[in-house]
């Protein structure tokens, strides 16, 4: 009787261990995983353009761009919208710019955005 109320300790310890160890290893996977992801602002695609126009006010800009790998795009004159928490406020038109875009809602926006040195 003594012997089967230590082996069942054993097993409940033996059962606690391996949950222990498949919670820190799962933990572990989902941070490799999460590390070989690289964050979005690396991934995007910086183009080169020139500011044409610019309405600061309805974060609106005219940009003669280069080629936009990611949008598929060829050199032209078009316009964006500037996403929310990019800075215009230290661009003017006639600026050489390097920024990146993306295409969301039928709408091409731009998500990064500074001036070409
Ligand atoms: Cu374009």
């Amino acid at each position: 009787m003594n012997n089967l109320w230590m082996n069942l300790g054993c097993m409940i310890k033996k059962f606690v261990l391996s949950l222990l160890c498949t919670l820190v290893l799962g933990i572990g996977l989902v941070h490799l995983v999460w590390a070989a992801e690289p964050p979005e602002s690396t991934t995007a695609v910086m183009a080169e353009g020139v500011v044409r126009k610019l309405d600061v006010n309805n974060r609106k800009l005219t940009i003669k761009h280069g080629p936009i790998a990611n949008l598929n795009m060829s050199g032209m004159t078009m316009s964006f919208k500037a996403k929310a928490g990019v800075v215009l406020d230290d661009i003017k038109e006639g600026d050489a710019i390097v920024f990146s875009a993306v295409e969301e809602n039928d709408q091409y926006v731009v998500t990064q955005l500074r001036k070409k040195q």
